[in-house]
């Protein structure tokens, strides 16, 4: 059996330049596994607690020193000689010993970080991919990817409300296919914004964030781009929004202030409807706002059987609000951000209750990324069949999609990617509705 030998956490820098930890596990086989952890800015209320130090002296009170000691101390000294190929065991020890539900004691950032470096290291010494030992030999299917390629909201400021506009390129028949189709599109997006004198700067997901004056017309851009690039939208490619809704929430209404508008449930889902009808949209993730559970329900009743509702702030990666809304029949989908919720086996959880009741999973990053690529293994591993990790560029973005690739070229034959086959059948039939 492989036992923890030891584990050391330490302050890095994530992609945005702020502090997140990382941790280092060691084995009493020679084996090490590392991870960092990844942070957000639109973040939901109910995610568990990223502990920070508060410090206004150091890192504008955001290092993660707080975290690092815990690990460094605490967990330490209670994971020493823990068989690291137990995660059931390891992530419940972490739970209690942090005892509080959000994670806040020991920090939900340092209780990840121990818990994937655990499973990397166990992988590593059994000599296996990631991917392989958390998936078995079942997990095999290479994620179509929604590519963020312009950013709004939180992650542009300046730039229009809605947070993310994805493209879909599920009509390609292997994932380096699809990578490079959303590449291309993302270079001709790239030239068309600069022939047209708009801003090609990018978000902190790598899209652009040139300032615009409506949803409609960030859409119509893309839609050029996509057939400057020589595809066909709807068809080889497709659109998925993430408006981020909460963020834009204030006093009971849905403000959009690049368009001027105040509205209310009914009215922001009229308002999808309507995107809906004109454009290949097949997934909405965070339509409506993390406590508009009524909203939600309506949504899902007059969008759920036409295109994918996926549930961000709303269900934060916790079974408790996942049950939620599979009870009161709200989204189809769930968005799996393991730093939500705080450690692998939990994630896991999440994923399985989703897929056990025919919610869809979306395995994702966060806004602010490091050159970890836990999720990239994390998707191959479930099947789930789709990840979005931002557009394709910025290493912290490109470094998910690059293990992508590595793993499609290791499985070889075995490498499954089903496209749009991985969006439920009503999304199928979207896609021809909209191709005639
Ligand atoms: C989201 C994420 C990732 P953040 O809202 O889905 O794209 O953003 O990490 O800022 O919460
Ligand atoms: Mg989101």
């Amino acid at each position: 059996m492989v036992m923890i030998e030891d584990i050391t956490a330490t302050e890095i820098l994530d992609s945005r330049g702020n502090p997140t930890i990382e941790v280092t596990v060691m084995l009493n086989s020679g084996a090490t596994g590392r991870a960092s952890v990844p942070s957000g800015a639109s973040t939901g209320a109910y995610e568990a607690c990223e502990l920070r130090d508060n410090d206004a002296k150091r890192y504008g009170g955001k290092g993660v020193l707080k975290a690092v000691g815990n690990v460094n101390d605490i967990i330490r000294k209670k994971l020493i000689g823990f068989p690291a190929t137990e995660q059931l065991l390891i992530d419940n020890e972490l739970i209690n010993l942090d005892g509080t539900k959000d994670k806040s004691y020991l920090g939900a950032n340092a209780i990840l970080g121990v818990s994937i470096a655990t499973a990397k290291a166990a992988a590593n010494s059994l000599k296996l991919p990631l991917f392989k030992y958390l998936g078995g030999i079942s997990g095999c299917t290479i994620p179509t990817p929604m590519m963020n390629i312009m950013n709004g909201g939180k992650h542009a400021l300046g730039g229009v409300d809605f947070q993310e506009f994805m493209i879909v390129p599920g009509g390609a028949n292997s994932f380096n296919d699809s990578l490079r189709w959303g590449s291309e599109v993302y270079q001709a997006l790239k030239s068309l914004l600069h022939k047209k004198g708009l801003a090609t700067t990018v978000g902190d997901e790598g899209g652009f964030a040139p300032s615009l004056k409506s949803h409609k017309e960030v859409i119509e851009l893309i839609l050029q781009a996509i057939d400057l690039a020589g595809f066909k939208a709807g068809t080889d490619i497709a659109l998925a929004l993430d408006p981020a809704s909460t963020e834009f929430y204030i006093d009971d209404k849905y403000r959009l202030e690049c368009e001027n508008l105040s509205l209310t449930s009914d009215q922001m889902i009229e308002y999808y409807e309507k995107l809906v009808a004109k454009y290949p949209i097949i997934s909405i993730e965070d339509g409506l706002s993390e406590d508009d559970w009524s909203g939600w329900e309506r949504l899902t009743k007059q969008l759920g059987s036409k295109i994918q509702l996926v549930g961000d702030d709303l269900f934060v990666t916790n079974v408790e609000r996942i049950n939620r809304g599979i009870t009161t029949k709200v989204a189809n989908a769930v968005l799996i951000k393991p730093n939500q919720i705080g450690s692998l086996s939990e994630t896991m959880n999440a994923i399985n209750l989703s897929h056990c009741n025919g919610y869809k999973t979306v395995v994702s990053h966060r806004s602010g990324e490091t050159d970890d690529s836990t999720i990239a293994d994390l998707a191959v591993a479930i099947n789930n069949g789709q990840i979005k990790t931002g557009a394709p560029c910025r290493q912290e973005r490109n470094s998910k999609y690059n293990q992508l690739l590595r793993i499609e070229k290791d499985l070889m034959i075995q490498a499954k990617f089903m496209g749009f086959g991985n969006f439920a059948a009503y999304q199928a039939n979207r896609l021809i509705t909209a191709k005639a």
